[in-house]
């Protein structure tokens, strides 16, 4: 037998060993990770070998130029996806939305410099006031929202257009729609299944593994599986701001260097939190990350280093 074939490839989905890659050409290739050592996530890029038998094995990952990032329970950073320039973390008024966790993800993407934005779906479903004003004071703060519906199509040309030129990636908790809208976002996405579909059958249908198809307006966007919670990597978060924009602004009023914003004097954010500038539920948020940071970084074993 003569020398293996060998060419790059993306990575559509991993879903354990099993990976769907496209080759240069276009072509879906089913293949599966060499050795136990490699970490590839959808996103990735990989050199692959085809064996004899006509067997792809991803060799290896390719640098990334990005990668969203989570913490696991004990504390360990994990990939989510790879290679990205946008994420679009997508709300709806059902399930109920956790701004929190919304700013979680908001703190992850502002900590590795990529961009974000929200995504409001169902349209045809009012939000709680409550909800409604924590988006605006997210408005305010630089993030886009674009209000959309997945099922009667709704703000859909706007937010193709925001994604267009980027690799994104929908993320959010489950039953929000995200699986909904690529249906109606990607050129290849009837093959998303949504709770609508599965609906007919029996049960509802959850997304399982993230995927990567062709964006209508240009661009790739990711499908990912909803999540219950989402906790940053402490190797990602920006350590003075954890990502909180106007932490980062009003740091410069603080007394302290170092100032965690939390109970020091003469502290410049929790003056713009009395003087009204900073939202008491944003900083509110931050302080729970701040706790969050530091029970993450005292949860990993001394020693332990990132895979
Ligand atoms: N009312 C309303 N319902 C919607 C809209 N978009 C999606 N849905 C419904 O929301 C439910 C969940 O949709 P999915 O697209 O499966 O949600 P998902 O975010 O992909 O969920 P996971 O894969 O579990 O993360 C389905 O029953 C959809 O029909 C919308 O614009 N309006
Ligand atoms: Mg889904
Ligand atoms: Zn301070």
């Amino acid at each position: 037998m003569g020398t293996p074939e060998r060419f790059d490839a993306d990575v559509i989905s991993a879903y354990g060993r099993h990976l769907l890659a496209r080759d240069a050409a276009g072509v879906l290739v089913k293949a599966r990770p060499f050795g136990r050592g490699l970490e590839i996530v959808c996103g990735d890029r990989v050199r692959c070998e085809r064996d004899a038998r006509g067997e792809v094995l991803a060799m290896q990952v390719l640098p990334r130029t990005s990668a969203l990032l989570r913490s696991n329970a004990r504390g360990v950073s994990e990939p989510i996806v790879a290679n990205l320039t946008l994420a679009a973390v997508v709300i709806a008024a059902m399930p109920r939305p956790d701004l929190f966790m919304l700013d979680r993800y908001l703190s992850a993407a502002a900590s590795t410099n990529l961009r974000a934005l929200i995504v409001v779906n169902k349209s045809d479903l009012p939000l709680e006031a409550e909800e409604e004003a924590g988006l605006q004071q997210l408005q305010a703060l630089g993030y886009d929202v674009h209000r959309v519906g997945a099922r009667d199509g709704a703000g859909l040309e706007g937010l193709a257009q925001a994604l267009a030129g980027h690799t994104s990636v929908l993320l959010g908790q489950s039953g929000v729609g995200k699986s909904s809208l690529i249906r109606r976002l990607a050129v290849d996405g009837a093959e998303a299944l949504t709770g609508e579909l599965m609906r007919e059958e029996e049960g509802r249908h959850t997304t399982t593994a993230s995927r990567l198809y062709e964006c209508i307006g240009g661009g790739r966007i990711i499908d990912s599986p909803g999540v219950r919670d989402y906790a940053p990597s402490v190797d990602q978060l920006e350590p003075a701001s954890l990502g909180y924009y106007e932490v980062q602004k009003y740091a410069a009023n603080c007394r302290f260097m170092d100032c965690r914003h939390l109970n020091e004097p003469r502290c410049g954010v929790r003056a713009a939190v009395e003087a009204g500038e900073v939202s008491a539920r944003r900083y509110e948020s931050y302080r729970r990350m701040r706790r969050l940071y530091e029970q993450l970084q005292g949860e990993r074993a001394p020693g332990r280093t990132k895979r």
